[in-house]
């Protein structure tokens, strides 16, 4: 809620290498993600009821904003809880795979772990331009207990969308903007997509999936 601070990091800023170096965290964290949370207090500055909202309402109802400011909520409100997301579900040395319910959910919805990773390495490598590739649970699709869950999507956005303004409820993401990995891999997203594979914290992922029952 506002005023908007900056997430601080649960691990180091070099925890990722050779994954991601740690100057791409630094600019990415120091530069970029900081300028959203600016810019969205910025916009939210003279919004008294808004500031009243959590930013998962603002985003969820983008849609009711004032067509003044909506444009400015989407673009730095989904930049700070995009970024947000991305930064808890990363983490250095973990099991390259999720265990337990997510894992179970997973193989029913994609056939098996193998082929959901390609099928959001697909979208986050072919999307045009700035973006992110996602995991979400099609919230629309189930009531969200244990029995009856929603179906696991991946997809990819542009810039930075988010999947709840769709009635999606994200659990992981892939960023696949320029900055996220042009200093270490240039024009090679593939490779930076590759590398964030081993990098991804499935306890995290876990975690937030479970936040869903609770
Ligand atoms: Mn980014």
């Amino acid at each position: 809620m506002y005023p908007y601070i900056m997430q601080s990091l649960s691990y180091k800023s070099s925890a990722l290498e050779p994954y991601i170096m740690a100057q791409t965290m630094e600019f990415h964290y120091g530069k970029h993600y900081a300028s959203y949370v600016e810019n969205l207090n910025r916009v939210l500055a003279d919004q008294a009821t808004l500031q009243q909202q959590s930013l998962e309402q603002l985003l969820t109802d983008a849609q009711k904003l004032d067509t003044r400011i909506r444009q400015q909520i989407i673009n730095f409100g989904g930049g700070v809880y995009n970024h947000e997301l991305f930064w808890n579900i990363l983490g250095g040395k973990h099991d390259q795979k999720p265990a337990g319910k997510l894992a179970e959910h997973i193989t029913r919805d994609f056939g098996s772990f193998g082929k959901f990773q390609q099928q959001l390495t697909m979208v986050s490598t072919s999307w045009f331009g700035s973006g992110w590739g996602w995991l979400c649970i099609d919230t629309t699709s189930g009531d969200n207990t244990r029995e009856s869950i929603g179906k696991l999507v991946v997809l990819s956005m542009g810039n930075q969308d988010c999947p709840l303004s769709q009635g999606l409820y994200p659990l992981m993401n892939i960023d696949v903007w320029e900055h996220a990995y042009y200093l270490q891999y240039q024009n090679r997203r593939a490779e930076f997509i590759a590398a964030c594979w081993q990098v991804i914290n499935w306890k995290a992922v876990e975690k937030r999936y479970e936040k869903l029952f609770s």
